[in-house]
């Protein structure tokens, strides 16, 4: 299999239905993976959230390149007129730090409210992104802090549940998940090496391959120094597993093997903090 299939399903459906819960909030929380942040963004979110505030988060910011993240948080603003920050999950300083971006953004529509005589309440959140960029992790870090639930609300589908975070903000248990929409299969790639495609959809070999090409193009020296590779030498599945001695009978490679073993060290940040997408090559 040369190629990434998608199954992407009942998209106008699943976008409809996004809609539906995105219209009960009033700060959306939009994840993106910082190691593929132009690929893991949906190409339309502003018209999908009706252009409600959002707080963009370029997650896994520990297994990306801070140099670049950087640059890429600074593109993203402009691109989209939204506040964008890096964050890793397992940061305490970057979850309060979440929680503190939501409620300076809150402080506007809570004003709006109460000039229109409305009620005061809590500031309504929720999550959204593609597979697999940390929706779940967040919502449980940030429910951690309170367990308590405020019960479902008259005009909520009854099982979805607000969260009381704290007592300015309250948080949709359920996330969005923005489906992968079928552009391209450079994106598939990158989304398959983050892992937001499912596996079932391509062949490792396939995917480690690309990943290869991808960091020799963007950080060849770091790669040949992580396989021992001298400048001379050619790198690739079949060498690696040479080098490696990941070696079947008749002395073939494995390259079933270390596919999957470059995949996964890739995936747990074990060769280095990369950004997989530059800025110029989106343009
Ligand atoms: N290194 C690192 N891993 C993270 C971070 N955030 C989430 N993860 C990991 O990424 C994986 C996916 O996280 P989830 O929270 O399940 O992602 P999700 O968006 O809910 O995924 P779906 O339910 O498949 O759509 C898990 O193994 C998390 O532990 C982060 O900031 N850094
Ligand atoms: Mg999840």
């Amino acid at each position: 299999m040369t190629h990434i299939h998608w199954y992407p399903g009942h998209i106008a459906k699943a976008q409809r239905q996004l809609k539906e819960k995105l219209s009960l909030v009033d700060v959306i929380l939009e994840i993106i993976d910082s190691r593929i942040p132009y690929s893991s963004m949906y190409n339309n979110t502003n018209e999908l959230c009706n252009n409600k505030p959002r707080l963009i988060l370029m997650n896994k910011a520990d297994l990306s390149d801070s140099k670049y993240n950087k640059i890429w948080q600074e593109s993203i603003s402009n691109m989209t007129g939204q506040k964008v920050i890096a964050t890793s999950l397992n940061s305490k300083n970057d979850i309060n730090n979440i929680i503190n971006n939501v409620i300076e953004m809150s402080k506007e529509i809570m004003e709006k409210r109460k000039a229109k005589g409305l009620l005061e309440r809590p500031v309504r959140v929720m999550v959204i992104g593609m597979p697999n960029v940390g929706k779940s992790t967040i919502i449980n870090r940030l429910v951690k802090r309170q367990k308590a639930k405020t019960g479902a609300k008259a005009g909520v589908t009854r099982n979805q549940q607000w969260v009381r975070i704290n007592n300015k903000i309250e948080l949709l248990d359920t996330p969005g998940i923005i489906p992968t929409t079928q552009n391209n299969q450079a994106q598939a790639m990158k989304l398959a090496i983050v892992s937001s495609i499912g596996e079932n959809a391509y062949d490792n070999e396939h995917v480690a391959d690309g990943l290869v090409k991808i960091l020799l193009d963007l950080y060849e020296d770091e790669i040949r120094k992580y396989f021992d590779f001298t400048k001379e030498e050619t790198v690739n599945l079949e060498t690696i597993a040479y080098k490696r001695n990941w070696i079947l009978k008749e002395q073939k490679p494995d390259i079933i093997r270390t596919s999957g073993v470059i995949l996964k060290l890739f995936r747990d940040g074990k060769m280095g903090k990369f950004t997989l997408e530059r800025i110029e090559d989106n343009k």
